[in-house]
């Protein structure tokens, strides 16, 4: 039987044999289908699925309570009835003692495609129908740019929704200079599904048209293809924008008229930039000395874009960093500067390469959606404080403007992510886990962080329900009936909750009678009656399998406020684009001035830290899964080297520590370490390694918190600190590390094995 369904990365048919996906194949409308898929098949049987609800040992013989043997601890298999009492119990028990603030329920993190069957959508809803939970604010992806771009240029998310489209580009952009690259790794996905990947063919047609890619980045193959290459020191994009924009200042090329009409604050820029009150010209001589990047290089690329059509675009990765919100501003400066915001194929991008979204139409209408009611409590935290939070509940932080205070957290919901994916400094996350009284973790596979559960909710995957996904960029809402019966005894994630709800008398507001199946009807037919298209009845959509949903095609990001910027204002403080923004300059903080500038990072190759580790490693997304997503699955697996996440290292670096391709080696530092198997390559910087995120955390001793990671999972080494006090946003995608090859018996990895339940 062959049925079609929709992943993160790509709608596809799949046939299925034995409650098993066996192959795959792309839908036939999709011209670059992501290799992702190539995961899929054994997916549901695999042997890291979670078979049944489990409890930590130690948890269920001494109750609730901080423990440091989460993570080392046995499993005892329970009944569903079991767990749903227990789990209620303890919910009721954390908030009648401790209040709902008590909780931490952001459980942030990718779940699957499906808008009703979303976890993070379900465990929303029911935490906040019992009361509330203390939530978190922005994303993994964004943490920077959702702080910083909505007070300089009024919005975030509508840099993505309403990019300029790849028609426009290819048909009018000379000059794409993408600091970051546009890697076509990361164009596979999208939130919520996406059924055609466009990026590939927009820039071989752009190419085609005469068009040239200018990509700044520590590694050749962030283009794929012709493209010219510069390759910084990392870290250091924001001085060479800054190179650029003292050529455009000083030679007479910046456009005035634009920077008077349209922004705020440029003349206080201008002094930073021109060194009048710090003595510092940030020139391209000066730029050059701290990326690495030769001064006429910088010179010439400023003059020839501002003699042609000129997108600039930033991947998000550059705001992944410490001081991360500078590049994402800065990026948007330069281009206010050419003076082309608005134009069609110039101005100002983010995230082109990032993710396929940037370029797509956005759908005229939303999509259908679980309704959520407010959450009663208002405390939250920035996503990435998770760690602090746990660590030091009651302690003052400066976030954004505002004074807050860590809460004191009880019980921690983790439904749909996984941050021992996501999250830094793994040996501090793991400290702080043990702290709560109990953790709840959904998920379907025995990741580290269900490993690190008291209570184990064996959830259903994507492929075991019926549902239907779309994303805001994408042209089609996509039916997804069941592939196959829930494995063993897993549930959805709704069916945990309505038992739970019923449990704590919050049922039938929580269910409002209905099913999983009525719910998909409902959503769908509220939806239906709000458009302004005939949306076909819900039988007819579910038994056609999708619908064309319609699009803004053609767009060009901010034309309207270039039209009329009176009408359009933006949604800024000066209705302009903010280059210096009084409200951030009051806050007064050290590490985000009221205008972009240069912060000298911590984790980088020109400071002191480099000598103690003198190799950049970017900890960028894989290739080959989609984060820590089916990690097992034949595409990641092949991309092991000795069965560990595979580090790339230039050749001479290699040499240098008698390093061959297949080799295992230990990458360290001070925070901890782990094993990786030796690609070499010399499309990388020197001095430069890669060692993409994902390998599922696999602790060599799982009782100790510093023990090394055997497998490669790089936040074992990436500092825990935010981006500034302005967004505190995650900065993993930078550390310095010392590699070494790996002497003694290379012990075997673990990761996708589950623990030991009795
Ligand atoms: N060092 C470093 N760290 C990073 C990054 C980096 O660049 N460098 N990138 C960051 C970024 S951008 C992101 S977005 C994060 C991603 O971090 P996460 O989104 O937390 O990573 P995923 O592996 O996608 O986790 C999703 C989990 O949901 C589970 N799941 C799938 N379907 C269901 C379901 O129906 N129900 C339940 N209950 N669970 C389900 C999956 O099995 C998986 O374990 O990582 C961040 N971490
Ligand atoms: N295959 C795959 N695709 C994905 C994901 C995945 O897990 N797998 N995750 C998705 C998600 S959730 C997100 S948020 C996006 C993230 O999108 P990004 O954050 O843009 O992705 P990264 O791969 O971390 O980084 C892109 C490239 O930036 C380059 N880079 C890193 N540091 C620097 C620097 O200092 N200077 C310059 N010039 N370049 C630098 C790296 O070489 C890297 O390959 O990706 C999405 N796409
Ligand atoms: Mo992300």
């Amino acid at each position: 039987m062959s049925r079609r369904s929709l992943a993160h990365w790509g709608a596809f048919s799949a046939e299925v044999r034995d409650g098993e996906i066996a192959s795959v194949t792309p839908a036939a409308g999709d011209a670059d289908p992501s290799p992702l898929l190539g995961n899929l098949p054994g997916s549901l049987r695999h042997r890291s699925r979670i078979a049944g609800p489990a409890v930590r040992r130690g948890w269920l013989q001494d109750g609730p309570g901080p423990s440091d043997r989460r993570g080392a601890d046995e499993f005892v298999a329970v009944s569903w009835d079991e767990l749903t009492e227990l789990l209620a119990g303890e919910l009721r028990r954390v908030i009648d003692t401790h209040g709902n603030e008590a909780i931490y329920g952001g459980s942030y993190g990718w779940a699957s495609a499906g808008r009703f069957h979303h976890a993070q959508s379900q465990v929303h809803r029911f935490l906040k129908l019992l009361g509330g939970y203390t939530s978190s604010r922005h994303s993994y992806s964004l943490g920077a740019t959702g702080a910083i771009m909505p007070r300089v240029v009024g919005t975030h998310d509508d840099l993505f929704k309403r990019s300029t489209a790849w028609d426009v580009i290819v048909e009018h952009t000379d000059l794409f200079v993408a600091f970051g690259g546009i890697a076509l790794k990361n164009t596979g996905i999208n939130h919520g599904g996406t059924t055609a990947h466009p990026a590939r063919a927009a820039l071989n047609r752009l190419r085609e048209r005469g068009g040239t890619i200018v990509s700044f980045s520590p590694l050749r193959d962030d283009v794929d293809g012709e493209c010219e290459w510069h390759a910084p020191v990392p870290g250091t994009d924001v001085a060479i924008m800054l190179g650029l924009a003292h050529v455009l200042a000083t030679e007479g090329l910046a456009d005035r008229e634009f920077l008077d009409i349209y922004c705020i604050g440029y003349h206080r820029f201008e002094r930073y930039l021109l060194g009048t009150d710090d003595g510092v010209p940030k020139s391209a001589r000066w730029a050059a000395a701290i990326s690495g990047i030769a001064a006429e290089d910088i010179t010439a690329l400023a003059r020839r874009m501002a003699a042609g059509r000129t997108l600039v675009t930033i991947s998000w990765s550059l705001q992944r960093t410490r001081h991360g919100e500078q590049a994402p501003w800065m990026g948007l400066t330069l281009a206010a500067m050419l003076g082309q915001i608005g134009l069609p194929g110039g101005g100002f991008g983010h995230g082109y390469g990032s993710m396929n979204e940037p370029g797509l139409a956005p759908l005229r209408h939303r999509l259908p959606v679980l309704p959520q009611g407010p959450n009663p409590v208002s405390t939250f935290i920035p996503v990435a404080a998770v760690s602090d939070m746990l660590l030091h509940p009651g302690r003052e932080y400066d976030y954004n403007g505002l004074r807050l205070t860590f809460p004191d957290i009880r019980l921690v919901y983790w439904a749909g992510g996984n941050p021992f994916h996501h999250h830094q400094n793994l040996p501090r996350l793991r400290r702080a886990l043990a702290r709560p009284d109990t953790v709840v973790v959904h998920d379907p596979y025995w990741t580290a962080m269900a490993k690190h559960a008291d209570i184990v909710v064996p959830s259903t995957t994507a492929y075991e329900r019926d549902d239907y996904s779309g994303s805001r960029n994408d042209p089609m809402l996509t039916a997804m009936p069941a592939l196959a019966p829930p494995y063993a005894q897993s549930r959805d994630d709704y069916t945990t909750f309505a038992a739970l709800a019923e449990r704590l008398g919050v049922g039938a507001p929580f269910t409002e009678g209905r099913t999983a199946r009525q719910w998909l009807v409902h959503m769908y037919e509220k939806w239906a009656a709000g458009v302004d298209f005939a949306a076909p009845p819900f039988d007819q959509f579910w038994a056609d399998g999708g619908l064309r949903l319609p699009t803004e095609p053609g767009l060009t990001l901010l034309a309207d406020f270039r039209a009329d910027p009176y009408t359009h204002r933006l949604n800024t403080p000066s209705g302009r684009i903010e280059i210096f923004s009084a409200d951030i300059d009051g806050f007064g903080y050290d590490d985000c001035l009221g205008h972009p500038a240069w912060f000298e990072p911590t984790e980088w190759l020109g400071g002191a830290r480099a000598q103690t580790y003198p190799l950049h490693l970017i900890a960028n997304q894989p290739a080959g899964r989609l984060h820590g997503q089916l990690d097992g699955g034949a595409v990641s697996m092949a991309s092991k080297v000795a069965g560990r996440e595979p580090i790339r290292i230039h050749p001479a670096d290699a040499a240098q520590r008698g390093l061959a391709d297949g080799d295992v080696v230990r990458v360290f530092n001070d925070r901890g370490a782990c094993l990786a198997g030796v690609v070499t390559d010399d499309r990388l910087r020197p001095q430069v390694v890669q060692l993409s995120t994902g390998a599922w955390f696999d602790p060599l001793d799982p009782a100790d918190p510093d023990s090394m990671c055997v497998h490669g999972n790089p936040n074992v080494l990436t500092a825990d600190v935010g981006t500034s006090a302005l967004a505190r946003g995650c900065t993993g995608a930078h550390v310095l590390v010392q590699v070494e090859k790996f002497s003694g018996p290379v012990p075997p990895v673990r990761a996708h094995e589950p623990p030991v339940i009795h």
